[in-house]
This record gives C-alpha cells, structure tokens and sequence, in this order.
C-alpha cells in the first residue's frame, strides 16, 4: 500500500473548517487503500511563542479532534512531532542543502512575517518548510494531503529531495500533492477574498469545528454574501455564495448543481438555514467526540506513544541511510 503523510499544527484549541474540508477529511478517506502517518506538529508551533501549558493541551487536543474525526489509530500512526526527533535531525541536513534565495521565496514566510516584520520573525518560522520537507520525506511517501496553501511548500520538498538523490545517490521519493480541488481553499465567512485562517480571520468569519453549535450556526447564518438574491456557483463574480456552496456540497455530498437548483428563486435565507444546519449536525457529534477523548488522557498519551514508536521505526531507517550518504560515523 503506498504511504501518505501529513501534518497539522497545535497552535489552535480547535481546528476550522478550512483544515477539516481542505485536509483532514481527506486524511480520513486515504486511510483505507495506503498506509498513514499523520502528526501534530508541535516543533512548527514553536516557530512563534507559545505558553508552554497551552501547547501540550493544544497538543492533546488536536490528537483528540483526530481521533473523533475517523483517523483510526489501528490504521494509522498517529504522533506527536517532537517525539520522534529524527524529525529535527533531516530538518537540518536539509537546511544545508537549501538555499537562503531559496527558503526566501516561500510566501508562507512573507506573510506570516508582515505583521510583526522580519526582523521580529524567527529563524525557525524562516526555515519551517525545510523542516517540513523532513517531515514529508522521512515516510518516503506517495502522497500529502494539503490545502493549497501547502502547495509551494511541498514544491520545495520536491526540490530538495531530488537534489540529494542526486547530489548523493537516490534515498527519496518525490511526494504528490493530494489537494481535493472542490475543497483547496475555504474561505473566510465574513471576507470571501481570503482563506479562513486561524491568525488572519476575525471570529465571525472562522467556524473552529469545537465552538459551539449554535455559535457556528449563526456564523454561517450571518455570512457575507452579495447584493443580489441568486444563488448560483460563481466564485470570481460571488465568492461569499460559492463557498457556502462549496461547504455545504462537501458536508452534505450533494453536487454544487443540485444545491443550486434546490436553492433557485428562494435566496441566500434557505441557503444559509440549511447549511447552518448540516454544520450542527456535523460538529455536534464530533465535539462530544472530541471531549470524550480528551477526558482520558492516560488512552490519548498511549495511543499516541504507540503512533511515535511505529514512525520512529520508518523515519531511523531513512536517516541512517541519509546519515550514511553524508559522510557520518556510523553508530552514533
Ligand atoms: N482555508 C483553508 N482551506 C483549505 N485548507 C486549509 N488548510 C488551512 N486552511 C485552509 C489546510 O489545513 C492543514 C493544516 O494546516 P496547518 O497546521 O499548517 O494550519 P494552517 O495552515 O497554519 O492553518 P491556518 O488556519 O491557515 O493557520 P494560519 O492562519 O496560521 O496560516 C493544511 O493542509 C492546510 O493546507
């Protein structure tokens, strides 16, 4: 069975919409026909501050909300990040393989850093997709689920692992982006013209799936719209409409053209009221999931040392081989 690896980090108490529908349904559906790994990536977290309490509860949150999601721990190795260190370890024999231009052009960067500056930014913010190159190619991996957001990030995965197969001899394999196109980019409710995002979006316009359900429900009652009355899938001309299109075909598996039709000549009103409640429906279950989980943090801690173990197997093979390749002592 091919593998497929992905990540997600802890810098949140709850995940949103755009990480459920973008990625990590897909990790859920991927699970049957390939061999998973899927970590909380707590190293990335650290690139800004964090309060250290509110990570490691952050940590086991986002393992729960994995969990009550369908990633079925049997099936897949589910782990923290910085508990298999051969993460960090490729992170920099990578890092000496990248160029500085290079790790420059990765936008992530440039945004996440406009706020505060660069000079106010960290070093491991700057070299986070390096990092995540590791992660990717450690698992030698057919396929990484992601938003696009992620999509350059893996380019550069891609990149770095050609040039040590060919700098040395061949050691990785060339990841493919897994990007559901329907679901590649959720945006904002209140600000269409932006992905939701945990750091940019304004409360109103981000449904985290453990907020309340009647929170979110009215979230997506008081989305922005358009000026017009007709519900139709356009998301050049009337990106608000089109993504709660777009959500609701991806929640409810009705095709974006059904919805229209069933929602012709009856306004944004329906629309809006029969998404709010398929989201109800959605994350009601799932929160009581997720809290049921989080109750008993002695299974989530072994669930996930038993994840840690059988990555740390995979992820050693490869870096020795890559430790070999580079010119180190063997049996350090
Ligand atoms: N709006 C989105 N639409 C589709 N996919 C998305 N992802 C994130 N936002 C959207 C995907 O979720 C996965 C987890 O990514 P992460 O742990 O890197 O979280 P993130 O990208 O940092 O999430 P945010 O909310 O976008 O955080 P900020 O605001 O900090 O950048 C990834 O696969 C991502 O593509």
């Amino acid at each position: 069975r091919p593998r497929v690896l992905s990540g997600i980090q802890p810098t949140a108490d709850s995940f949103h919409f755009g990480n459920y529908l973008g990625a990590l349904r897909q990790w859920v559906d991927l699970q049957d026909e390939h061999e998973p790994f899927f970590f909380v990536a707590d190293l990335h977290a650290i690139t800004v501050e964090q309060d250290p309490k509110v990570l490691r509860q952050r940590t086991r949150r986002a393992a729960a909300q994995l969990l009550a999601m369908g990633v079925d721990p049997e099936r897949s190795a589910v782990f923290v990040q910085s508990q298999v260190p051969a993460h960090a370890q490729l992170g920099w024999v990578l890092q000496c393989l990248t160029g500085f231009g290079e790790a420059r052009r990765m936008t992530q960067f440039k945004d996440k850093s406009a706020k505060g500056g660069e000079g106010a930014a960290s070093v491991g913010l700057f070299t986070y997709p390096v990092l995540q190159a590791a992660d990717v190619l450690l698992y030698r991996p057919a396929f990484v689920p992601v938003g696009e957001d992620q999509r350059q990030h893996l380019e550069l995965t891609r990149d770095l692992a050609q040039r040590f197969n060919s700098r040395y001899k061949k050691t990785f394999r060339l990841p493919e982006p897994y990007i559901l196109k329907a679901t590649a980019k959720i945006l904002d409710l209140q600000d269409p013209a932006r992905k939701m995002s945990k750091s940019a979006s304004s409360p109103a316009g981000i449904v985290d799936m453990l907020d309340d359900p009647k929170a979110s429900a009215k979230k997506v009652r008081s989305a922005v719209t358009d000026s017009e009355t007709e519900v139709r899938f356009d998301p050049e001309a009337k990106p608000g409409v089109s993504n709660l299109l777009t959500i609701f075909s991806a929640l409810t598996g009705t095709g974006v053209d059904e919805l229209v039709q069933r929602y012709d000549g009856q306004g944004y009103g329906a629309l809006k009221g029969d998404l709010a409640d398929a989201v109800v429906e959605v994350v009601t279950p799932f929160r009581d999931r997720t809290l049921a989980l989080l109750d008993d943090a002695a299974h989530l801690d072994a669930v996930l040392a038993d994840g840690a173990a059988r990555a740390g197997e995979v992820a050693e093979r490869t870096l020795a081989d890559v430790y070999d390749r580079v010119g180190f002592l063997p049996g350090g």
